[in-house]
C-alpha cells in the first residue's frame, strides 16, 4: 500500500523548508511507503527553487510546476499525478499528521472511500480568525442551497482511494478555489462513500490571499456549477 500526500503550494518560501522537514519526519514515523507531491503554480518568491532542491534531495518528493497561480488546478494536477493507492490532500500551513493517520485508518478499514476533514463538524477546533470561520460557514451554506450539499465543509483536508476518486477528479469543471468543493460535492453525487471527521486547525501563518478577493470568482464558479449540475444534471 502506497500513500501519496498532495500539497498545493504558492509563494510559501518563508514556511516551506521547515514545514517540509517536519512533514517528512512525521511521515517517516508512520512507516508508510509514501510519496510527497507538491503542486506549485505561479510562485515568484523562490518557492519553485526550494521545491526543486527538496525533490533533488529526496526520491520520495516530487514537485509539479505550472505557470499561473491557481489553487484548484494545482490540486487537481497533483491528484491526477499521484501514484499512491491512497491519496491525502493537505495544505502547507496545516500539515496535520493526526488527520493523516486517522483518515488512512478509516480508508484501510473499508468504512469509507473518502474522508473529509471538517473544520465545522461537532468536535472540530478552528483557531482561524472569525472572518475566515464565517467564510467557511457562508460557503457551505451556499453549497447546500445551490448544489444540495449535505456535509459541513469541503475545503482543506481530505483523503481517499485514488482509483475510486479519479473519475470524480476528471469530471470536475471548475478550477481555483471552488475545485475543492466541486470535488467533494461530486464525490457524494457519484455515490462515493464519504465520511467527515472533525479536525483541529491551527495555521502556521496567516492566509496568503485576502478572503474578499476570492469572493467574485467563487460566486462565478458557484453559478457555473449550479448550471452544470442542477440545471443540466451533469
Ligand atoms: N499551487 C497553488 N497553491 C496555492 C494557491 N493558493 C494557495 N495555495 C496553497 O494552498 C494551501 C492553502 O492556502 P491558504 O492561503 O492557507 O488558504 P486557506 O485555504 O484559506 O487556508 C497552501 O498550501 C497554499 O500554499 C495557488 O494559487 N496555487
Ligand atoms: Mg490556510
Amino acid at each position: 500500500m502506497k500513500v501519496s500526500v498532495v500539497i498545493p503550494v504558492y509563494n510559501e518560501a518563508r514556511i516551506l523548508p521547515a514545514a517540509a522537514a517536519e512533514l517528512t519526519a512525521d511521515l517517516g514515523e508512520t512507516g508508510w511507503d509514501y510519496e510527497l507531491l507538491f503542486a506549485e503554480n505561479g510562485s515568484t518568491d523562490g518557492t519553485t527553487e526550494i521545491l526543486e532542491s527538496l525533490a533533488h534531495g529526496d526520491p520520495r518528493i516530487r514537485a509539479l510546476h505550472e505557470g499561473e497561480p491557481n489553487y484548484g488546478r494545482a490540486l487537481r494536477h497533483g491528484i491526477l499525478e499521484a501514484r499512491g493507492d491512497l491519496v491525502i490532500c493537505d495544505e502547507i500551513d496545516l500539515c496535520d499528521g493526526a488527520f493523516h493517520r486517522a483518515a488512512i485508518e478509516i480508508l484501510l478499514s473499508g468504512k469509507a472511500d473518502m474522508v473529509v476533514g471538517s473544520k465545522a463538524a461537532a468536535g472540530a477546533h478552528d483557531e482561524r480568525p472569525a472572518v475566515r470561520r464565517a467564510g467557511t460557514l457562508v460557503l457551505n451554506g451556499l453549497l447546500r442551497a445551490a448544489l444540495g450539499y449535505r456535509g459541513t465543509d469541503t475545503h482543506g483536508l481530505k483523503a481517499f482511494s485514488r482509483e475510486r476518486l479519479l473519475p470524480v477528479a476528471r469530471a470536475c469543471r471548475v478550477e481555483r478555489d471552488l475545485f475543492a468543493s466541486e470535488f467533494v460535492v461530486r464525490a457524494y453525487r457519484m455515490g462515493v462513500n464519504v465520511v467527515e471527521i472533525p479536525v483541529s486547525i491551527r495555521e502556521k501563518r496567516k492566509p496568503s490571499v485576502h478572503l474578499f478577493r476570492r469572493v467574485p470568482n467563487v460566486l462565478k464558479n458557484l453559478a457555473r456549477l449550479f448550471w452544470v449540475i442542477r440545471v443540466k444534471g451533469g
